[in-house]
């Protein structure tokens, strides 16, 4: 009997890791499992190897949302699904040094391998399945990691009669799909950084007279060595933005934002005087805090009284959110605190963002709110104190006069909020549970 599954290892990256609360914090290797396909997976595995043999070994795309090394989805203009299968060839004789892809076609119920395509790389970064060309044609959107090279390549690829054809190629660090000019359909967006000209290019590929093209670049920031994080969504409530996260050569985050302006793809942070604002520690992404589509860009600095602190782990910070408007403008729109540990973000009422200060109970895990009067000390008075916690230890909680604030998962976040009820910066019951977001 063929031993199916004994060339699989498969990292079970869940669509939806749970990172709350710190207790659950996993890396990759605590991901490491036995391999679990899906019965169609299975089905479509087998189809696979009744086709190449069994000296194979399964590529998971390292990168994006789609981290499976199977992709169903429909292809063509023919109503039923396809599946792509990323894998490699492990014989050792061959040593060959390629990632294929095939494909198979559902015919009357049982998967069939029909094509096979080979790619000269060593690994699957993303994979996107989107429509860049408007005829009818869905895309199959590859990023390769190439042998011996810092750059990747990309490639295009659709699918008709029975053959995966390539459309376009370009090298590239990060890629991502969205519609930037609001036509509805999909563009591509990529960054390129060039060690040797030592400058980051975004393109932005279109489709025009029946072919990709690159319709419009724009200069990113000169000194990122690693893209870490996208954001797609608004600037405003008419702009679009992708919002690209990157780590500088000193080891601080920084952000760029591109929009289209109908002819341009333009860095609106390049075009800011005080981009240098946005530098911050590394882990602090953009993201919607507030729910309402538009992009926010987090800045530290550190919460009232910490400012002369010499050691770095007693430094609490305070998280700023940026708005940037079509000028580049960057306006301040909240302040908060954001736990990353425990993946909640509290903004601060504005009336009390000057005159809090706030301790971290290590024992508890606790977030302590205080008035701040000129030093952190004993005697501060207490305003509000946040924890999270497993839903078995909420009863007891709420027994201690805990209220439940929000859920996730099987993670409650509760607050108790300052007794003194003349205490003119207390904070609100609605103050607490409009403002806690949990991310
Ligand atoms: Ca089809
Ligand atoms: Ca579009
Ligand atoms: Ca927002």
């Amino acid at each position: 009997m063929k031993k199916i599954f004994s060339t699989i290892i498969v990292i079970t990256i869940c669509s939806v890791i749970f990172t709350g609360c710190g207790y659950f914090n996993m890396g990759v290797d605590g991901l490491l499992s036995s391999p679990k396909l899906s019965r169609e997976q299975a089905d479509i595995h087998q189809a696979l190897i009744e086709s190449v043999g069994d000296n194979i070994s399964l590529k998971y795309p390292n990168t994006g949302d789609n981290r499976s090394a199977f992709v169903i989805s429909n292809l063509d203009d023919e109503p039923t699904n396809e599946a792509i299968v990323f894998y490699q060839n492990i014989n050792p004789s061959t040593n060959e040094n390629s990632i294929r892809i095939n494909l198979l076609d559902n015919i009357n119920g049982n998967w069939k391998s029909t094509f096979d395509i080979s790619e000269p790389a060593i690994d699957v970064d993303k994979v996107i399945i989107s429509k860049i060309e408007q005829e009818n044609k869905v895309n199959i959107i590859v990023g390769f990691d190439m042998p011996n090279k810092s750059e990747k390549m990309m490639q295009i690829y659709n699918y008709g009669n029975g053959v995966i054809n390539r459309i376009y190629s370009d090298s590239y660090s990060v890629f991502e799909t969205m519609d930037i000019d609001m036509d509805k359909n999909m563009e591509l967006i990529s960054v390129l950084s060039s060690k040797n000209e030592g400058m980051s290019v975004a393109k932005l590929y279109n489709w025009s007279s029946g072919s990709i093209i690159v319709q419009s670049t724009a200069l990113m920031d000169d000194d990122t060595a690693s893209y870490s994080s996208f954001a797609k969504g608004m600037i405003d409530a008419t702009t679009p933005a992708l919002f690209i996260d990157g780590l500088k050569s000193d080891g601080t985050l920084q952000t760029d934002v591109l929009i289209f302006d109908g002819v341009n793809l333009i860095n609106l942070t390049s075009v800011t005087e005080d981009n240098d604002k946005l530098k911050r520690m590394p882990g602090y992404y953009s993201t919607d805090v507030n729910n309402d589509g538009i992009i926010e860009i987090p800045v530290t600095k550190l919460f009232l009284g910490y400012q002369k602190e010499t050691e770095q782990l007693k430094k609490l910070y305070m998280t700023d959110w940026y708005n940037i408007d079509i000028d580049g403008n960057l306006q301040n729109s909240f302040s908060s605190y954001y736990s990353l540990t425990d993946s909640y973000i509290f903004v601060l009422p504005k009336r009390l963002a000057e005159f809090v200060t706030i301790k971290e109970d290590t024992a508890t895990d606790e977030i302590i709110f205080y008035k701040y009067e000129g030093e952190i000390n004993e005697s501060m008075e207490e305003l509000l104190r946040i924890v999270c916690c497993l839903r078995s230890e909420t009863e007891d909680k709420i027994q201690n006069g805990y209220l439940l604030i929000q859920s996730k998962g099987q993670i409650d976040y509760l607050a108790k909020l300052s007794s003194d009820k003349t205490e003119s910066l207390a904070f609100t019951l609605a103050e607490v549970t409009n403002n806690l977001y949990v991310k």
